[in-house]
Formats: structure tokens, sequence, C-alpha cells
């Protein structure tokens, strides 16, 4: 067990009389940390074989390559994954329960931080439904690399999932999801419950690739932000406002392409696998 790491709980956690939130600073040894019922800190970066307990409050648990076993605890906890996680992680509930969020990204810059995450159930005991969070959103970790998520097996999680500025594939689970690919060209499945897809105006990358939907379903709904909200559904000639929608027969492919100015680039297109018939209904504005 790190030295330093024990010093700190012993002083935090047994003695009553202190009733600050904790800074944990892992060694390389085998760390057994335990928080406070404030909004703690974890830093868990130096090896070793460790395991986390944030216990209440809004714990932040940093991770940076390896993944120790993780107890959020009540309130709501964040896990910020800061390495390099391309081989490909399978996570259960011995490895990570209690956490709301995750941050995954790269700071600084470095090609090799891709992340590979398998949920292979809910991180929660119970028949409650909760919401996970997945993404990048953080102007720290904007610089995520690619990220490939599936979270299939999920039945009693509402996922809410980012992708990177990079290639993705992400896949939600059972229930209703909302998922973003962000710029890049990302596939993305749906997977049980009505989805939300969400693609935003104000991504310039969205203009030189597209999403590909693998399942888009009846109930499912792809969300147009920053296209302004009086899109309608037109002929394929890049009319200004509206979405022109194509089926291509060789590829068994719908093609959305979104056109919200007078110019011939259209400002977004979007694949959905199979032929779809879509009403204005299937979209949120
Ligand atoms: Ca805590
Ligand atoms: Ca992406
Ligand atoms: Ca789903």
């Amino acid at each position: 067990m790190g030295k330093h790491a024990r010093e700190f709980r012993r002083m935090v956690v047994e003695d009553p009389s202190i009733r600050l939130a904790a800074v944990f600073e892992g060694t390389s040894g085998d760390d057994r940390l335990i928080g406070t019922a404030k909004a703690d800190t974890f830093h868990a970066y130096e090896g070793g074989s460790d395991r986390l307990t944030g216990n209440a409050g809004n714990d932040t648990f940093h991770l940076g390559g390896a993944f120790d076993p993780i107890d959020g605890g009540d309130g709501r906890d964040i896990l910020r994954l800061n390495g390099d996680y391309s081989a490909g992680l399978l996570i259960d509930r011995t490895m990570l329960t209690g956490v709301e969020r995750i941050i995954y990204g790269s700071f600084p810059a470095s090609p090799r931080h891709d992340y590979a995450l398998t949920f292979t159930e809910d991180l929660h005991d119970g028949a409650t439904v909760q919401t996970l969070t997945i993404g990048s959103g953080d102007h720290w970790y904007e610089l995520a690399n690619e990220v490939t998520i599936d979270a299939s097996a999920m039945t009693r999680t509402r996922l809410d999932i980012e992708g990177s500025i990079k290639d993705d594939v992400i896949r939600g689970g059972q229930l209703a999801d909302r998922l973003a690919g962000d710029s890049g060209a990302d596939v993305i499945y749906g997977g049980g419950g009505r989805d939300i897809f969400e693609f935003r105006g104000y991504d310039a990358e969205a203009r030189r690739s597209f999403d590909t939907i693998m399942d888009f379903a009846r109930g499912d709904r792809i969300e147009l932000m920053g296209y302004g909200t009086d899109l309608r559904l037109g002929a394929p000639d890049g009319e200004a406002g509206t979405i022109d929608i194509r089926y291509a027969r060789r590829s068994d492919t719908t093609i959305l392409t979104i056109s919200t100015d007078e110019t011939p680039r259209p400002e977004l297109i979007i694949h959905l696998a199979g032929n779809h018939d879509l009403t204005i209904d299937d979209f949120i504005f």
C-alpha cells in the first residue's frame, strides 16, 4: 500500500474532527483510497493495484492509462480518463459503480489516447433507471481521439454519449439514449428504446464527413441543433432551408442532405442504413 496515500486516508477519514474534502495522490504501490462525505478528488496515475471509494459528495476520479476499481458512492461522481485505452476495456460493476459521468480526452494532445470501452452490464444495482453521461464535453479535454463505446448490454441506463472529433463507433443501450458523434465520420447504433441522434450546426467538421446511423427505427429522432427551426423536407435540389432525402439502392442507404443557405454545398449529410420513409416528425429542431 502506498505510504503517502495511506497516511492521507488516516488523517482524513479516521479523524472525525476533519470534515474537509480530501485530495488523494496515489502512489506506485497498491493504494486503498477512501473518500469523505464531501467532494473528494482522487489521482491514481502512478500504477499499482488501487481501489478507490468516493463515498458521498460529488467526487472526481482521475485515471491515466490503467483502470482501477472505483465505487463512486452517493453524489454525482465523475471519472476522468486521460491515457491510452485503445487496447479495449470490458467494464462491469466490479470495476465501476456509482459513477454518473465519464469524461475522456487527452491533455496534452497525444496521438495514442484512443478509448475503447465496452460496458458488459449496467453500472448500478437494482431496478431503477439511471443516466450515464459519457463524452469529452469539457474544454480542458476536447482533444479527444477516436472512441469506441459499446453500451448495448445496458438495460437500466439512459445514456448520453458524445463522441470525439475523430471517427467513432458508438452503440447505445436498450433504453432511450441521446447520442452525438460530434465531427468525424462516426458510426452510431441506437440500440433499443426511442433514441435521439444529435447533430450540431456549429460543428464545421461535419461538412467534410458524414455520420451513419445503423439502426434508425420508428420512434427514433434526429435532432438538428443550430440549423434553424424552420427546416422542411424538400426535393433534392439543395434549396435553402431543406432536408433532402434520397434512397441509394445500391448501398441500401437513405441519404439526408441538409441545406441551410443558398450555396450548393450542403451544411450536413447524414446516412441511415436501410430505406426509410421519413416525415418531419422524425426530426427535432
Ligand atoms: Ca466523497
Ligand atoms: Ca466523432
Ligand atoms: Ca437506445
